[in-house]
């Protein structure tokens, strides 16, 4: 049996990482069994970040790894149908939310004063008093220069609000009308896309990609479509 290892659900998300929803929802489209296990610290995952899946004596971490390894162990033919140009383009728009407007979302939750204050207090509010005021300061400056490290950092909030739009543009563009991001049938790139579009539009922290999302009505419909697909008991 498929084990997915993630997040505790938070801000009204199944998780708070895009990363272990785009994993969850691969699952679910191809119909794999599979169990989760929700761990709260990600430094358990051999690369130190969540999600990673056993399966069997294997253990494989991050999710395009996790993808590629069940699509060729099971051989799935959830891409079957693509073409090399759709599956270019699948990629690119995947990278482009995985790589670029993932650290827009992260400088949201993390450096925006109040999200922070709920972000802190989910991740951090079990911790007894004295460690509760040390972590959560020492977890923010992490991620600042995270946030420094990948560029997006450098940028002012407004800035980085401008990079994120185009990033939100764009998938609505490449949508427009289409059921799925490549056409009338879902491939493995909406497992990606509706991760992130959806851990924007259902989140409980407000943003301003939030707003943007809001503002392009073929991403809410097509986050409600591929929810009401696979996520039927939600
Ligand atoms: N490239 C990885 C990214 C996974 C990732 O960034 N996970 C974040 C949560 S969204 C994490 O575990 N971060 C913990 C850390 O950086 O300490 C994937 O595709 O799985």
């Amino acid at each position: 049996m498929i084990c997915l290892y993630k997040f505790h659900p938070a801000f009204g998300l199944r998780d708070p990482s895009p990363f272990c929803v785009k994993v969850e929802t691969f699952l679910r489209m191809v119909g794999a069994e599979y169990e989760t296990i929700s761990l709260s610290d990600p430094r358990k995952g051999p690369k130190g970040k969540l999600p990673f899946i056993t399966d069997g004596d294997k253990t494989i971490a991050d999710s395009t790894f996790i993808l590629k390894y069940l699509i060729e162990t099971y051989r799935y033919p959830i891409d079957a149908h693509l073409r090399a140009e759709q599956r270019a383009t699948g990629l690119a728009v995947t990278r482009m939310l995985e790589e670029h407007l993932y650290w827009a979302v992260v400088s949201e939750r993390w450096l925006d004063p109040v999200n922070w204050a709920k972000v802190s207090l989910q991740f951090f509010g079990g911790m007894p008093t004295v460690i509760r005021s040390i972590v959560p300061r020492i977890a923010q400056a992490s991620v600042k220069r995270t946030l420094h490290g990948q560029g997006l950092g450098r940028h002012r909030p407004s800035e980085i609000q401008t990079l994120a739009n185009d990033d939100i543009r764009a998938v609505s563009d490449l949508l427009g009308q289409q059921d799925f991001i490549l056409g009338d049938r879902h491939s493995s790139y909406d497992a990606s896309v509706y991760a992130f579009l959806s851990s924007i539009l259902y989140c409980t922290l407000d943003s301003p990609s939030r707003q943007t999302v809001l503002e392009h009505e073929n991403l809410g419909r097509y986050c409600d479509r591929v929810g009401q697909a696979f996520y039927p008991e939600a």
